[in-house]
């Protein structure tokens, strides 16, 4: 740069809160809601498709409720803060020249990798909160994937920026000029960091509302915060899985096989046999949940009535016939948990059918998506 042109770039710097200051303070918060959203992602992931290796509690049974709540906070907290991190470094993204050096070439190529990558999983995870796919791939496969690519790219950036954001961070936020070249700025680094706080925790408060009871009340974003059948909210109603006919039917039994041995209940069968109550939560994959008492018959009590459980997964499978949410499988450590019930009765009433009579099955700690409505067949898998 020639002395002019440090001369005019000190004197934007001056006039503005941009720049490095601004950029490296919001983004190690935004780094680290990237990280936790990120890993309670993984977890979540991991959760549905269980490598060989995970291992996830039955207890608490909150806790799928609060890494999941996490995941939706801390992505939707990263919106504003991204989107004061790119302002605040946007005359630098095209800079010229826009290509340059082979260097530069990989250096702007990163960029432009990590911010893509990023606001595509912002975007599709907030579309996903508002059940909303304009998009014909299957979000939670690109949503998944997406995340390696921002977190690579992530680190990278790190790395190539730490001096950078070293030496951001060792100089006072406001320079140490005169009041006249401060007051030359039209908003201070101070007000422009204050507004992406106020932000990022204005946009977690109205999510959160969605999963945290005492902030119900902030929900005026999340979509099913509010009411359904018996205070619960629904995500799939029966009409809409196409089985109400079926959940009706006098002549609906509930199917059991244990290795070779099969039996064939009746709803009224399964209340005649020893009921269990347990306060256990819906804990939607979108980031709603909501705690419930509910009503019904272990699961392993079950098992046993039929032939001795050899300790394996059990899949569950609904009246509704196709799509993701026809079948579970549940690992064995929640099948023979005291908690995990084929539920007959919510709050107290007979299960609505909306949300899965005759019985649906309730396990702790489990994604809600995994938690089968209007069920059919119970089956020890092999
Ligand atoms: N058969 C079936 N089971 C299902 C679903 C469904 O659409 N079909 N939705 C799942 C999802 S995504 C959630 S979050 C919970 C919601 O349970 P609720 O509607 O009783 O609140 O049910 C799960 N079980
Ligand atoms: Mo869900």
């Amino acid at each position: 740069m020639s002395v002019r042109e440090t001369d005019m770039a000190e004197r934007v710097r001056v006039s503005t809160a941009r720049g490095p200051e601004v950029a490296s303070r919001v983004g190690i918060v935004l780094g680290v809601a990237i990280l936790i959203c990120f890993c309670t992602g993984l977890l979540s992931h991991w959760i549905q498709h269980p490598p060989s290796w995970f291992w996830w509690p039955a207890h608490p049974v909150w806790l799928y409720r609060v890494t999941q709540g996490a995941h939706v906070i801390s992505g939707v907290a990263a919106i504003p803060l991204l989107l004061v991190k790119l302002w605040a470094v946007y005359p630098k993204l095209f800079q010229r020249p826009l290509i340059g050096s082979p260097l530069r070439a990989l250096e702007r190529g990163s960029i432009a990798l990590l911010v893509g990558a990023i606001l595509f999983e912002l975007v599709t995870g907030l579309l996903n909160i508002a059940q909303y796919y304009p998009w014909n791939f299957f979000f939670p496969t690109a949503h998944y994937a997406m995340a390696y690519v921002a977190v690579g790219a992530l680190a990278v950036h790190l790395a190539v920026k730490l001096p950078v954001i070293r030496d951001a961070l060792s100089r006072p936020l406001e320079p140490a000029k005169s009041a006249d070249a401060v007051g030359r700025r039209h908003v201070s680094r101070r007000a422009v960091l204050t507004a992406a706080w106020v932000s990022a925790g204005a946009a977690s408060l109205v999510v959160a509302g969605q999963t945290v009871p005492f902030l119900r009340w902030a929900a005026v974003l999340a979509p099913r915060s509010g009411e359904g059948p018996q205070g619960l909210p629904v995500n799939r109603s029966a009409r809409a899985a196409g089985v109400v006919d079926r959940a009706r039917d006098l002549a609906y039994r509930l199917t059991v096989v244990v290795g070779d041995r099969k039996r064939q209940f009746t709803r009224d069968e399964l209340l005649a046999m020893p009921q269990t109550h347990a306060r256990l939560p819906i804990a939607c994959v979108e980031g709603w949940s909501a705690s419930a008492e509910w009503t019904g018959v272990r699961l392993r009590d079950l098992l046993a009535a039929v032939g001795a459980y050899p300790g394996s997964d059990v899949l569950f499978r609904s009246l509704e016939t196709s799509g993701i949410y026809s079948s579970s499988v549940l690992p064995q450590r929640h099948a023979v948990d005291a908690e995990t019930l084929v539920a007959l009765s919510l709050n107290g009433e007979t299960l609505d059918i909306d949300h899965g009579y005759p019985c649906r099955l309730i396990a702790p700690s489990r994604p809600g998506v995994l938690q089968t409505k209007w069920l059919s067949t119970i089956e020890v898998l092999p």
